[in-house]
């Protein structure tokens, strides 16, 4: 791989080009960091982080927002980190993005990944295709991750925004991932306005909100199924990015992000690929009484 010359073709918008530059650093082949070095400096598009507990209608969701955007002529990035499925080892596609409808259309490029077990839903490689996707000239990118507590919402380090999707009858879940999901939304969604309880989960989230860390974030009402709420959406989303587009410190946020979450994959896959023959070992010693879970713990971080 010439990464000078893939560099140049993604960055003039060759699709194919910018699909096999994601697979370089998605699987970390040689030349990776070459390449995203010959990409230039990220930090153009928006980057919306798209978060929520399973099933709550976040690819629906993304998909409505890619089609409006695209009404306003933007070009849109979808980055789908999907939890790798213990049956099959492979990605849950998002494939209610509804890729085919957008496959004549070079303004939007959707891209699946699976977070392949690593110990959060975001990745090296998330971190790699987002600043690809920059580099392509997208004028949006949409990271769709699967957020439950504070584990999972690593998204929150590299997206401009975030906007935490629920639906009716989460409320008890919610309020038990308090202090993971009502921090970190930028704006707040209740989709499937069209069955029961929507306006119950309004009420009774606008309450966590209030108590959380003094959020003011807007709580917007949809149905991703049907299309309402979309525009309220949509202009909710507008006042933030007025906030990005004026706000070095964002910026810097996010690449920060990138760093820390490519730290953090590089040393997970490395403890994967290194530990379990001595992890092994470190066990026999604990069951043997001749080291603590702690001390075994601490010598393989060594
Ligand atoms: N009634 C109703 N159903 C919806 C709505 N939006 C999505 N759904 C349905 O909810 C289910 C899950 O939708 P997805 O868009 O895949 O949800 P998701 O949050 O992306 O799911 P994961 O990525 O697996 O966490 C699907 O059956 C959707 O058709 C809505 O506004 N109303
Ligand atoms: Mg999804």
């Amino acid at each position: 791989m010439d990464a000078g010359r893939l560099a140049s073709s993604l960055r003039g918008g060759d699709r194919q080009a910018l699909a096999k530059a994601i697979s370089v650093v998605e699987n970390d082949w040689a030349g990776a960091a070459a390449l995203l070095k010959a990409v230039g400096p990220p930090g153009r598009a928006f980057i919306l982080g798209v978060t929520g507990p399973p099933g709550t209608g976040k690819s629906t969701l993304v998909g409505r927002l890619v089609r409006a955007y695209r009404k306003r002529g933007m070009r849109v990035g979808v980055i789908a980190v999907d939890p790798t499925s213990p049956v099959t080892g492979g990605a849950l596609l998002g494939d209610r993005i509804r890729m085919q409808a957008y496959a004549g259309d070079d303004g939007v490029f959707i891209r699946s990944m699976a977070s392949r077990g690593w110990s959060g839903g975001l990745s090296r490689a998330t971190s790699g295709a987002l600043q690809l996707m920059d580099a392509a000239g997208f004028d949006i990118v949409i990271l769709e991750t699967v957020g439950i507590g504070q584990a999972d919402i690593e998204v929150v380090a590299v997206a401009h925004a975030v906007l935490v999707v629920l639906m009716p009858g989460l409320g008890d879940d919610v309020q038990a991932s308090k202090a993971g999901l009502m921090e970190v939304g930028d704006v707040y969604v209740v989709n499937k306005s069209d069955l029961e309880g929507a306006d119950g989960m309004v009420v009774s989230l606008l309450g966590m909100l209030s108590g959380s860390k003094g959020r003011s974030a807007p709580v917007v009402k949809v149905s991703a199924l049907k299309g309402d709420g979309i525009e309220k959406l949509e202009a909710a989303v507008d006042a933030v990015r007025v906030r990005f587009d004026r706000s070095p410190e964002l910026r810097l946020h996010s690449v920060r992000g990138m760093i820390l979450e490519t730290a953090r994959g590089d040393a997970m896959q490395r403890l994967e690929r290194l530990s379990a023959p001595k992890a092994d070992k470190l066990a026999k010693l604990v069951l043997e009484g001749k080291l603590a879970v702690s001390e075994a713990a601490r010598m393989l971080a060594k």
